[in-house]
């Protein structure tokens, strides 16, 4: 062998051991679990100060668990900190602003998911309702606490004087979004009297309403009166427009026509946008649906659904609503779908917000809508 062989040989040996010494350190370093990053902020404390309350959007479970992490990063003035030193420095008071927590996304499939649900019929106050779920925070907002959602997704309920399917609703609810791992807010949007009701309209107006107050990647839409029978009907962002409603006890879990796009149903921002919304001029009951269903279609979209013993609901039975009768209109708009669909919607809602409460298990806006306004826009 010349010794310029051995000079190759001998420069192949030292690049393979330094090659396995960097694998090794990288593979064998400690797991530093999720971390924390605080941005655009100035941070002051005193000694003992639990600041996790001053986190902006974090409940105080995400700090708990942060703690018991030794690399934390914290923006600006220190680049890297341990929490356990930042509790234990300075006398000066808290001021942290504009800090978000980046939890490690949660599983693509919700892990407690129980699959049939025994329902509730009953349900007591919002308070208790609040208190069997924990982690719901004012105002029916809830993240999963130990993971980043995958799903930011605003409920919207139309709603008119149906408290106590309202309740029963809210009940069986929150824990099945809670075990499904969503990023939800619910909002209850309540139609004023005088008027007829306006399902449709109250749906445009709860989606506007919703993104005015966070960044929801997409809306479910949800009839007061369905209960959800199994959970692993997932409330999800859908990639096409999804019908979730599809097997209801009143039509004895079948569907009562391939079309049908009533009851509770999701659809992702884009798309939404895409096809303006709802229409606003179904006063009275029947035909919302069909019309939305007709503009999905217009625009190259697909229906889809989950398979048909999944997707189960049991429809809380009452009598019919005064103020929501058969719209004799709907079969004479129906035939005008594809020629409303850029002006009637999104683009012409008018309403005024008469009140909004945040109540323990969701969020309530009054709105007061004018069939005379709609008409004339
Ligand atoms: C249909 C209604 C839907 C309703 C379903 C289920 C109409 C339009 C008539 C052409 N459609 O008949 O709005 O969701 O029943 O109740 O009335």
């Amino acid at each position: 062998m010349d010794k310029c062989t051995k000079i190759k040989i001998f420069n192949c040996l030292l690049l393979f051991c330094a090659t396995n010494f960097f694998l090794y350190r990288y593979f064998s370093r400690p797991d530093t679990g999720p971390l924390i990053s605080v941005r655009n902020t100035t941070i002051k404390y005193f000694k003992g100060f639990n600041f996790s309350q001053y986190l902006t959007g974090i409940d105080s479970r995400h700090l708990t668990q942060v703690k018991n992490y030794s690399n934390l990063e914290i923006g600006t003035p220190s680049p890297s900190t341990d929490i356990a030193s930042l509790q234990n420095t300075s006398k000066t008071a808290p001021v942290i602003s504009n800090a978000t927590v980046m939890l490690p996304p949660c599983p693509l499939v919700p892990p407690r998911l129980n699959g049939p649900l025994a329902t509730y019929s009953q349900a007591g106050t919002y308070e208790d309702i609040r208190a069997e779920n924990e982690g719901l925070m004012p105002g029916g907002r809830y993240k999963p606490p130990d993971c980043t959602a995958r799903h930011r997704v605003a409920i919207v309920i139309p709603y008119r004087n149906r408290e106590e399917h309202l309740k029963i609703l809210l009940r069986n609810l929150h824990p099945m979004l809670a075990r499904q791992q969503l990023d939800y807010g619910i909002f209850v949007i309540d139609q004023a009297l005088p008027g007829k009701f306006n399902r449709a309209m109250l749906m445009n107006i709860g989606y506007t309403e919703a993104m005015k107050r966070y960044d929801y990647q997409c809306a479910i839409f949800h009839d007061v009166d369905l209960i959800p029978e199994n959970d692993r009907n997932i409330y999800s962002c859908p990639e096409m427009p999804r019908h979730l409603s599809a097997a209801i006890d009143k039509f004895n879990y079948r569907l009562p026509y391939d079309g049908i796009y009533g009851g509770v149903s999701a659809i992702n921002k884009e798309h939404f946008q895409l096809i303006n919304g709802f229409s606003n001029m179904f006063f009275g009951w029947g035909g919302e649906d069909d019309d939305m269903a007709s503009r999905i279609r217009h625009k190259g979209l697909k229906i889809t659904r989950y398979p048909m013993e999944i997707a189960r609901y049991r429809m809380i039975k009452h009598s019919k609503d005064s103020g929501n009768e058969q719209n004799p209109q709907r079969f004479a708009l129906l035939k005008t779908t594809s020629q409303r669909i850029e002006t009637d919607g999104l683009n012409s809602l008018v309403y005024s917000v008469e009140k909004v409460e945040a109540l323990p298990t969701h969020l309530r806006i009054v709105v007061l809508i004018n069939e005379k306004d709609i008409i004339k826009s």
